[in-house]
């Protein structure tokens, strides 16, 4: 396939929660060296206070817009700029989270992060600037998702739905998403896609100047036998393909080697117009896919993720929660008035798991073979270790199994010694090496639940980077 939309394709890593200052300082120095294209961040928008218990905030204060003005719990729009500007000259572009199906899910009346005196159906702008005429009639909570009126219409977990079949409404989205433009954005994740209508967005797209040049992505949740599917929102943006993360946890809780022809499935998006990620932020917390919990299966999964030739890969970083007693409502670490403190990677809140070689280390893999093929795959008896190449450019083995794993396999790679791309953070580093012989057959032993990953760019044939 050719790619229509060369914005796409990228790697980006999604930072959950992380403030703007966060993000900068990551972005100089891991985040860009690592080869990201991409950060998306968490939603802008100015959002609802929330209830502050005793662990501050839920998170999902987020997801409640009041106003479009870019002033939020993750920091100013002064900061949000300096990230933008930080990250750019890291070479790596932001996509902004966009909340724009609905405002707050609240009925009594309140005041917003920056200030905004808001109340059901009632919020007085500047930006955002809606009153009840600007929401659909529907007041009631989304009941049947086999109809799609009721979907597209009716309130999300109770939330004010807009009209955003409305010329004015469109308008005010147009102009946030333009706004996020000039502070420098380079693409957005249009939230509960599926609960506007496709030709809604399409409205709303044209009537930006900036920001239809930027790069979208549709957060639309697919699933089987319901009427609205990811493939409708093409027309506006890529679509993410929510059953990649279901396939990867099936297949990681069951046989690796169920996921050879996964590109080929004719139930999935095609791959140049699929944003696909081992997890996400809800997906996570819904246990709907593979997350940190799952400790190996998950890195390994995340080799797949940039190793395997489907999709735009997005990987996730966020922070610990416990499942069970509601933890997965706790909001991030903040100071009493619910300001999230900026990310450490030292205190164990956050997981920093984008560090991890199996994820820092494979983008720059990922970038390099992006225009080679998948060849050489072969399964090991059990179908829980896989070896599979990338042109002649680099070879990967995946042992997903609890035992250490001996196979001599066979590769395109040209002969020479290859260090393990992921048995180090640093990549200079080369504690672990195989030899490949003058026929592409190389000799790997992988432990158990680990991988290896050989790459022409870490071996002496090319030199050390
Ligand atoms: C999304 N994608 O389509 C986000 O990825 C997801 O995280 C959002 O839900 C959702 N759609 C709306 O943007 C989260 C969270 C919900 C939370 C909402 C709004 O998963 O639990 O709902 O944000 O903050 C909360 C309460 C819910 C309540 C609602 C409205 O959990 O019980 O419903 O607020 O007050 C009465
Ligand atoms: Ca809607």
């Amino acid at each position: 396939h050719t790619t229509p939309n060369d914005q796409g394709d990228n790697a980006i890593l999604n930072m959950f929660q992380w403030t703007w200052n966060s993000i900068a300082a990551e972005c100089t120095n891991v985040i860009g060296p690592a080869g990201f294209a991409y950060v998306q961040v968490s939603p802008p928008q100015e959002h609802i206070i929330g209830v502050l218990g005793a662990q501050g905030a839920p998170w999902w204060t987020s997801y409640q817009p009041v106003s479009y003005k870019v002033e939020s719990k993750l920091g100013t729009r002064a900061e949000f700029a300096t990230m933008v500007q930080t990250c750019r000259d890291a070479g790596v572009g932001i996509i902004a989270d966009a909340v724009i199906n609905h405002m707050t899910g609240q009925t009594e009346p309140g005041i917003g992060w920056a200030g905004t005196e808001y109340s059901e159906e009632n919020y007085p702008g500047p930006e955002g600037g809606y009153g009840p005429q600007d929401f659909n009639e529907c007041k009631t909570e989304i009941s049947n998702y086999g109809d799609r009126h009721d979907v597209q219409n009716c309130r999300l977990v109770g939330l004010q739905d807009l009209a955003t079949g409305s010329d004015y409404v469109q308008q005010e989205i147009a102009d946030y998403l333009d706004d996020l433009a000039s502070l420098g954005v380079a693409g957005y994740r249009i939230d509960a896609a599926k609960h506007m209508p496709a030709t809604d967005l399409e409205a709303i797209k044209s009537k930006t100047t900036a920001a239809k040049n930027l790069y979208w992505v549709h957060e639309v949740i697919g699933s089987g036998g319901e009427p609205i599917q990811p493939v409708e929102y093409l027309g506006s943006g890529d679509s993410h393909e929510f059953n990649y993360g279901r396939t990867l946890q099936r297949a990681f809780n069951g046989r690796i080697s169920t996921l050879q022809r996964l590109a080929t499935n004719q139930d999935l998006l095609e791959g140049y117009r699929a944003g696909v990620f081992v997890d996400n932020h809800d997906t996570e917390r819904n246990r709907e896919t593979l997350s940190y919990h799952a400790g190996n299966k998950y890195l390994l999964a995340n080799v797949f993720l940039f190793s395997y030739p489907y999709g735009s890969p997005s990987a996730y970083t966020g922070y610990e929660f416990e499942h069970a007693n509601g933890g997965h409502d706790i909001g991030a670490p903040q100071d009493t008035v619910g300001k999230v403190l900026d990310a450490e990677c030292s205190d164990g809140a956050f997981t920093c798991i984008h560090r991890e070689p199996e994820i820092a280390n494979m983008v720059g893999f990922y970038n390099d073979v992006r225009a080679t093929g998948l060849n050489n795959w072969q399964t090991l008896d059990g179908g829980n270790v896989v070896g599979y190449g990338r042109g002649e450019q680099g070879f990967v083995v995946l042992n997903n199994t609890n035992a250490s794993v001996n196979h001599t396999f066979t590769t395109s790679l040209p002969q020479g010694s290859y260090c393990n791309v992921i048995a180090a953070r640093d990549l200079t580093d080369c504690d672990e090496t195989f030899t490949v012989g003058a026929d592409g057959s190389v000799d790997i032993t992988a432990a158990a639940g680990k991988s290896v990953v050989l790459w022409t760019k870490h071996s002496t044939r090319t030199g050390d980077p």
